[in-house]
């Protein structure tokens, strides 16, 4: 009841929607996307080159997609979902708000973009992965003399009150991934104890799990908890900002795809989703300055892209951490115990 109406006040943000002249046709296809918005562009009118379909564009963060298309159940107008961690477009598939589909280029991808397709009944698939770590303004570390976090342990320092900031789980799948690494990390009551902890540093929970990494780099936090291919683009924005994976082990995400049930432009959904999943498709990303990991096993690397080899990363049960119930269990502990309590 209180995730539906934690996902019932999100969908009150979401009036915008597709034009209504594009909602239907068989040249359109109407995308909410969940990646950062120069590769959602790039997506839209590289296809639309390709293959004549225009494409209608929604930028949604992956909690806010779900809502999304949890409003629209009765009447999609989404036709695909791009991008965004995993566990939501889980949760979509479980609630039967997204269509199965085999597609012919599975045997193409990394045994993690497969394994995310089968445990969802081929609802979604793995469309790229990356690594959960930490940010930090390498300037403002300078400035208050303070040493660059390592490891997850290192955030409770009573150095860094009021330095760190991560996103909300309610909302934001990097914050939940950050939630499911820590418990399968530590165990959940430790988990739980450590959250707390942390939360005496945090200055902000931001809603959306780009927030944090953006702040840290603009100088209006010292420390973000963020995906560590996000900070290249920042760099190459000229900002101080550097990142670390936690010494004691940490989670990626598996940012997925999925078609929605019901689509208007079912076979224009499908194009694109095959078209997604191709190397030149996927070399689109670092096109457009985002490094994840590309699921295609022959997609090129871009140099920025985190070397995975190089990072202690757990087993992550993405069945477990993907279903609605223990998402929403984990997220009412944490309101509970966590964000009720003072900073
Ligand atoms: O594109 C960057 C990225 O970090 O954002 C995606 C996701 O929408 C994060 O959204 P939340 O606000 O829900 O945390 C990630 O999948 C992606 O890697």
């Amino acid at each position: 009841m209180k995730k539906r109406n934690a996902l019932a006040s999100l969908a009150l943000g979401l009036t915008a929607c597709f034009p209504a002249a594009h909602a239907q046709g068989t040249g359109q296809l109407n995308v909410v996307c969940s990646v950062q918005d120069e590769w959602c562009s790039l997506m839209s009118t590289a296809f639309a080159r390709s293959a004549g379909i225009k494409v209608n564009v929604l930028k949604r963060g992956s909690g806010e997609a779900l809502a999304q298309l949890l409003t629209e159940r009765s009447n999609p107008k989404t036709d695909l979902w791009f991008g965004g961690t995993g566990d939501p477009h889980l949760q979509a598939a479980e609630q039967d708000l997204t269509l199965s589909y085999k597609s012919p280029s599975l045997p193409q991808l990394h045994p993690w973009a497969q394994a995310q397709a089968e445990q969802s009944q081929w609802r979604t698939v793995g469309v790229y992965s990356g690594p959960l770590g930490f940010a930090f303004n390498t300037e403002l570390l300078a400035k208050k003399k303070l040493p660059a976090p390592k490891c997850w342990k290192d955030l409770l320092s009573p150095a860094l009150r009021g330095e760190i900031q991560v996103a909300n789980p309610a909302s934001s799948g990097t914050a939940y991934t950050m939630i499911a690494t820590l418990v399968q990390l530590m165990g959940e009551d430790q988990a739980f104890a450590y959250m707390k902890g942390l939360h005496k540093n945090v200055s902000q929970y931001s809603r959306s799990g780009t927030g944090p990494i953006k702040a840290a780099s603009r100088g209006e936090t010292t420390v973000s908890i963020s995906f560590v291919h996000d900070a290249p683009s920042e760099q190459m924005q000229g900002f101080p900002i550097e990142t670390s994976t936690p010494c004691e082990g940490t989670g990626a995400e598996i940012g997925s795809m999925s078609i929605v049930k019901g689509a208007r432009n079912l076979e224009n959904a499908k194009k694109f989703y095959e078209w997604a999943l191709t190397p030149a498709a996927q070399q689109l990303a670092a096109a457009a300055h985002q490094y994840q990991l590309p699921a295609n096993k022959s997609a090129g690397l871009d140099s920025h892209i985190p070397d995975f080899r190089k990072i202690r990363l757990i087993d992550y049960d993405y069945a477990k951490y993907g279903r609605s119930a223990e998402r929403k269990r984990l997220i009412e502990r944490w309101e509970r115990e966590v964000n009720s309590l003072p900073h």
